[in-house]
Protein backbone atom coordinates (compact mmCIF):
# COMPACT_ATOMS: atom_id res chain seq x y z
CA UNK A 1 0.00 0.00 0.00
CA UNK A 2 1.34 3.37 -1.01
CA UNK A 3 2.37 5.49 2.43
CA UNK A 4 2.33 9.19 3.22
CA UNK A 5 4.72 10.97 5.72
CA UNK A 6 3.01 13.98 6.48
CA UNK A 7 2.90 17.01 8.79
CA UNK A 8 -0.31 18.51 9.23
CA UNK A 9 -1.40 21.36 5.75
CA UNK A 10 2.66 20.86 5.14
CA UNK A 11 3.84 20.59 1.42
CA UNK A 12 3.37 16.62 1.65
CA UNK A 13 -1.19 18.10 1.86
CA UNK A 14 -0.71 18.28 -2.09
CA UNK A 15 0.01 14.36 -2.05
CA UNK A 16 -2.73 13.43 0.56
CA UNK A 17 -5.18 15.94 -1.95
CA UNK A 18 -4.18 13.99 -4.65
CA UNK A 19 -4.56 10.43 -3.02
CA UNK A 20 -7.67 11.66 -1.62
CA UNK A 21 -8.64 13.05 -5.19
CA UNK A 22 -8.58 9.35 -6.68
CA UNK A 23 -9.32 7.62 -4.09
CA UNK A 24 -6.65 5.62 -3.60
CA UNK A 25 -5.45 3.46 -0.90
CA UNK A 26 -3.43 4.80 1.34
CA UNK A 27 -1.36 4.96 4.95
CA UNK A 28 -0.57 7.98 6.38
CA UNK A 29 1.82 8.54 9.14
CA UNK A 30 1.43 12.09 10.84
CA UNK A 31 4.70 13.96 12.23
CA UNK A 32 5.04 16.80 14.20
CA UNK A 33 6.94 19.82 12.13
CA UNK A 34 9.43 19.91 11.90
CA UNK A 35 10.31 16.88 11.80
CA UNK A 36 14.15 16.75 11.74
CA UNK A 37 13.79 18.30 15.79
CA UNK A 38 10.32 16.50 16.62
CA UNK A 39 10.83 13.38 15.47
CA UNK A 40 14.33 12.40 14.25
CA UNK A 41 13.92 8.85 13.97
CA UNK A 42 12.37 9.90 10.96
CA UNK A 43 15.62 10.65 9.49
CA UNK A 44 16.35 6.88 9.12
CA UNK A 45 13.23 7.05 6.42
CA UNK A 46 14.77 10.11 4.88
CA UNK A 47 17.90 11.88 5.50
CA UNK A 48 16.68 15.03 4.61
CA UNK A 49 14.25 15.55 7.60
CA UNK A 50 11.83 16.66 5.11
CA UNK A 51 8.28 15.94 4.17
CA UNK A 52 6.76 14.09 2.57
CA UNK A 53 7.74 11.09 1.76
CA UNK A 54 5.92 8.89 -0.47
CA UNK A 55 6.67 5.24 -0.20
CA UNK A 56 5.24 3.28 -3.37
CA UNK A 57 7.02 -0.25 -3.34
CA UNK A 58 10.74 0.31 -4.53
CA UNK A 59 9.96 3.85 -5.13
CA UNK A 60 10.55 7.04 -2.47
CA UNK A 61 9.90 10.26 -3.73
CA UNK A 62 10.72 13.65 -1.70
CA UNK A 63 9.29 16.33 -4.07
CA UNK A 64 5.19 17.09 -3.17
CA UNK A 65 4.74 18.26 -7.15
CA UNK A 66 6.89 15.26 -8.34
CA UNK A 67 4.42 13.17 -6.24
CA UNK A 68 1.43 15.08 -7.82
CA UNK A 69 2.69 13.96 -11.35
CA UNK A 70 3.77 10.57 -10.49
CA UNK A 71 0.48 9.37 -8.65
CA UNK A 72 -1.85 10.87 -11.78
CA UNK A 73 0.26 9.58 -14.20
CA UNK A 74 1.23 6.41 -12.82
CA UNK A 75 -2.49 5.60 -11.64
CA UNK A 76 -5.10 8.08 -12.80
CA UNK A 77 -6.04 7.45 -16.48
CA UNK A 78 -9.39 7.56 -15.45
CA UNK A 79 -9.21 10.83 -13.12
CA UNK A 80 -8.30 13.65 -15.59
CA UNK A 81 -5.95 14.91 -13.07
CA UNK A 82 -3.03 14.28 -15.29
CA UNK A 83 -2.71 16.06 -18.68
CA UNK A 84 -1.36 14.07 -21.50
CA UNK A 85 1.43 15.40 -23.75
CA UNK A 86 -0.94 15.45 -26.89
CA UNK A 87 -3.68 17.49 -24.97
CA UNK A 88 -3.49 21.41 -25.79
CA UNK A 89 -3.16 22.07 -21.64
CA UNK A 90 -0.29 19.77 -21.41
CA UNK A 91 2.64 22.61 -21.13
CA UNK A 92 0.39 24.49 -18.86
CA UNK A 93 -0.05 21.55 -16.52
CA UNK A 94 3.57 21.31 -16.01
CA UNK A 95 4.06 24.99 -16.13
CA UNK A 96 1.48 24.83 -13.43
CA UNK A 97 3.12 22.03 -11.36
CA UNK A 98 6.48 23.36 -11.09
CA UNK A 99 4.87 27.21 -10.63
CA UNK A 100 2.93 26.00 -7.10
CA UNK A 101 6.31 25.09 -5.59
CA UNK A 102 9.10 26.82 -6.95
CA UNK A 103 7.45 30.35 -7.99
CA UNK A 104 4.23 30.42 -5.22
CA UNK A 105 5.86 28.49 -2.13
CA UNK A 106 9.62 28.87 -2.14
CA UNK A 107 9.39 32.58 -1.05
CA UNK A 108 6.62 31.61 1.57
CA UNK A 109 9.11 29.37 3.44
CA UNK A 110 11.13 32.09 4.40
CA UNK A 111 8.08 33.80 5.37
CA UNK A 112 7.83 31.00 7.89
CA UNK A 113 10.84 30.72 9.17
CA UNK A 114 11.59 34.40 9.99
CA UNK A 115 8.48 35.04 11.51
CA UNK A 116 7.61 31.55 13.15
CA UNK A 117 10.35 28.93 13.11
CA UNK A 118 13.39 30.69 14.51
CA UNK A 119 13.67 31.77 18.31
CA UNK A 120 12.48 35.22 18.54
CA UNK A 121 15.88 36.39 18.85
CA UNK A 122 16.39 35.18 15.02
CA UNK A 123 13.75 36.23 13.70
CA UNK A 124 13.59 38.78 10.74
CA UNK A 125 10.46 40.79 10.15
CA UNK A 126 12.24 42.56 7.26
CA UNK A 127 13.24 39.65 5.17
CA UNK A 128 9.71 38.21 6.34
CA UNK A 129 8.25 41.16 4.92
CA UNK A 130 9.84 41.39 1.59
CA UNK A 131 9.65 37.77 0.83
CA UNK A 132 5.60 37.82 1.80
CA UNK A 133 5.65 40.97 -1.43
CA UNK A 134 7.65 38.74 -3.76
CA UNK A 135 4.61 35.93 -3.66
CA UNK A 136 1.76 38.12 -3.40
CA UNK A 137 4.05 39.84 -6.75
CA UNK A 138 4.05 36.23 -8.35
CA UNK A 139 0.61 36.29 -8.02
CA UNK A 140 -0.08 38.10 -10.93
CA UNK A 141 0.61 35.39 -13.00
CA UNK A 142 -1.67 33.24 -11.47
CA UNK A 143 -4.35 35.99 -11.94
CA UNK A 144 -4.35 36.47 -15.26
CA UNK A 145 -4.69 32.50 -15.68
CA UNK A 146 -7.51 32.13 -13.30
CA UNK A 147 -9.51 35.16 -14.63
CA UNK A 148 -9.63 33.58 -17.54
CA UNK A 149 -10.38 29.98 -16.42
CA UNK A 150 -11.57 28.37 -13.75
CA UNK A 151 -8.92 26.21 -13.59
CA UNK A 152 -4.75 26.21 -14.05
CA UNK A 153 -4.85 23.97 -17.11
CA UNK A 154 -6.82 22.11 -19.51
CA UNK A 155 -10.15 23.56 -19.02
CA UNK A 156 -11.04 21.10 -16.04
CA UNK A 157 -9.27 20.35 -12.58
CA UNK A 158 -6.04 18.60 -12.89
CA UNK A 159 -2.93 18.10 -10.64
CA UNK A 160 -1.38 21.65 -11.45
CA UNK A 161 -4.59 22.98 -9.75
CA UNK A 162 -3.47 21.27 -6.56
CA UNK A 163 0.28 22.39 -6.61
CA UNK A 164 -0.65 26.21 -7.18
CA UNK A 165 -3.77 26.09 -4.80
CA UNK A 166 -1.56 24.24 -1.84
CA UNK A 167 0.60 27.68 -1.88
CA UNK A 168 -2.78 29.54 -1.20
CA UNK A 169 -3.20 27.09 1.65
CA UNK A 170 0.02 27.85 3.24
CA UNK A 171 -0.59 31.79 2.40
CA UNK A 172 -3.52 31.28 4.18
CA UNK A 173 -1.85 30.06 7.36
CA UNK A 174 0.45 33.06 7.26
CA UNK A 175 -2.34 35.33 6.70
CA UNK A 176 -1.88 36.72 3.69
CA UNK A 177 -4.70 35.24 1.87
CA UNK A 178 -6.88 38.57 2.48
CA UNK A 179 -3.88 40.06 -0.18
CA UNK A 180 -5.11 37.94 -2.28
CA UNK A 181 -6.17 39.37 -5.59
CA UNK A 182 -9.76 39.02 -6.24
CA UNK A 183 -10.06 36.20 -9.14
CA UNK A 184 -6.85 34.06 -6.89
CA UNK A 185 -9.59 34.72 -3.93
CA UNK A 186 -12.30 33.49 -6.13
CA UNK A 187 -10.02 30.42 -7.41
CA UNK A 188 -9.02 29.85 -3.50
CA UNK A 189 -12.90 29.59 -2.82
CA UNK A 190 -13.34 27.08 -5.24
CA UNK A 191 -10.51 25.06 -4.42
CA UNK A 192 -11.19 24.17 -0.82
CA UNK A 193 -14.82 23.14 -1.95
CA UNK A 194 -13.38 20.43 -3.79
CA UNK A 195 -14.01 16.86 -2.70
CA UNK A 196 -10.83 15.54 -2.15
CA UNK A 197 -9.21 19.09 -0.38
CA UNK A 198 -12.27 17.98 2.32
CA UNK A 199 -11.29 14.92 2.83
CA UNK A 200 -7.78 15.27 2.85
CA UNK A 201 -8.13 18.46 5.40
CA UNK A 202 -10.30 15.86 7.31
CA UNK A 203 -7.70 12.24 7.39
CA UNK A 204 -5.12 14.53 8.94
CA UNK A 205 -7.31 15.42 11.58
CA UNK A 206 -8.50 11.78 12.07
CA UNK A 207 -4.63 10.59 11.94
CA UNK A 208 -3.84 12.88 13.98
CA UNK A 209 -6.38 11.68 17.13
CA UNK A 210 -5.25 7.66 16.24
CA UNK A 211 -2.07 8.22 16.41
CA UNK A 212 -1.97 10.57 19.53
CA UNK A 213 -0.46 13.44 17.61
CA UNK A 214 -1.76 17.66 18.62
CA UNK A 215 -2.42 18.75 15.10
CA UNK A 216 -0.77 22.16 15.17
CA UNK A 217 -1.29 24.63 12.54
CA UNK A 218 1.25 26.81 11.05
CA UNK A 219 -0.63 30.25 12.19
CA UNK A 220 -0.22 28.92 15.87
CA UNK A 221 3.32 27.41 15.75
N1 LIG B 1 10.55 21.10 -2.53
C1 LIG B 1 10.15 20.17 -1.52
C2 LIG B 1 10.32 20.85 -0.17
C3 LIG B 1 10.12 19.92 1.02
C4 LIG B 1 10.16 20.70 2.32
O1 LIG B 1 11.06 21.53 2.54
N2 LIG B 1 9.16 20.46 3.19
C5 LIG B 1 9.05 21.24 4.43
C6 LIG B 1 7.60 21.26 4.91
S1 LIG B 1 6.50 22.21 4.00
C7 LIG B 1 9.81 20.56 5.54
O2 LIG B 1 9.81 19.35 5.64
N3 LIG B 1 10.42 21.38 6.43
C8 LIG B 1 11.04 20.91 7.61
C9 LIG B 1 12.53 21.06 7.62
O3 LIG B 1 13.08 21.67 6.69
O4 LIG B 1 13.12 20.58 8.57
C10 LIG B 1 8.69 19.75 -1.78
O5 LIG B 1 8.02 20.37 -2.61
O6 LIG B 1 8.22 18.77 -1.21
Amino acid sequence: MIELYHCHDARSFRALWTLEEMGLAYRLHLLPFPPRFLAPEYLAQNPLGTIPLLVDGETRMTESSAIVEYLTRKYGADSGLAVEPDEPGFGAWLNALHFGEATLTFPQTLVLRYTRLEPKERRQPQVADDYAKWFLARLKGLEAIVSQSEFVAAGRFTGGDISVAYALLLAQSLGLADRFPPAVAAYWDRMQARPGFIGAKAAQVKASAEQGLTAVPLDQL
